[in-house]
């Protein structure tokens, strides 16, 4: 591997190496995609990279393992400096990081329990979820990126999330759009930028993932 030579460890479906992804694109910089059997199969290379979770993403610049996507996001950011993703005032730099810890904690949550749900447990999933929503629908108010007036940080953490939600429509029997039109506006804006369109997973292909998923948890 030549020394700057950017390696991501990838999985096609996953919202937290997209993320990595479209930062990267964002900030320009080429990257190697390497693609992950997560499913029985990981290779040598992720084992040795992230022995601690064995998860993707992660990235190896100069051959030197980061992992945790959002770890991962703040190294890019303060490598490769232009264009800057996070605002300059350290105020507002903890409100993007807080609705970033939010997201993780309890979008990412919030969709699995209606993924992974059926029944009674799938409705309060649903429920639950769409409250979720509508607190990020809060967040965002009338602006037109998360992040601010442009696209940045923020965005790139939510938005690798939503292209699971025509699954979870589909699981749950409800439309984003109906619940949360601004948000359902944000995210069509975001497909509109180059960095996401050109890496955007195909949510037919997302749902039928998804599907075969709960056939193997007995859900389908
Ligand atoms: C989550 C990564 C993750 O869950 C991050 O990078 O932000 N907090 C981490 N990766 C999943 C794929 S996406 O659902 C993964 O690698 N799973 C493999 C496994 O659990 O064995």
């Amino acid at each position: 591997m030549s020394a700057d030579k950017v390696v991501l460890l990838d999985f096609w479906v996953s919202s937290f190496a997209l993320r990595v992804k479209i930062a990267l694109l964002e900030k320009n910089i080429e990257f190697e995609v390497l693609h992950e059997d997560l499913l029985g199969n990981k290779s040598e290379l992720l084992l040795r990279s992230n022995p601690i979770h064995k998860k993707v993403p992660v990235l190896l610049p100069d051959n030197k393992p980061i992992c945790e996507s959002l770890i991962i996001m703040n190294y890019i950011e303060e490598k490769w400096l232009s264009p800057a993703l996070l605002p300059k005032c350290p105020y507002e730099r903890s409100v993007i990081r807080f609705w970033a810890d939010f997201v993780d904690k309890k979008l990412f949550e919030g969709g699995r329990s209606t993924w992974m749900s059926k029944g009674e447990a799938l409705e309060t999933a649903k429920i639950e979820f769409i409250e979720i929503l509508k607190q990020l629908e809060g967040f965002l108010g009338e602006k037109n990126f998360f992040n601010g007036d442009s696209f940045g940080f923020l965005d790139i953490v939510i938005f690798p999330m939503t292209s699971w939600f025509p699954a979870y429509e589909q699981c749950g029997g409800f439309k984003v759009d109906d619940e949360c039109p601004n948000l359902a506006t944000w995210i069509k804006r975001c497909m509109e930028r180059e960095s996401v369109s050109k890496v955007l997973p195909d949510p037919v292909k997302v749902y039928e993932f998804v599907s075969m998923m709960r056939k193997m948890h007995g859900l389908e």
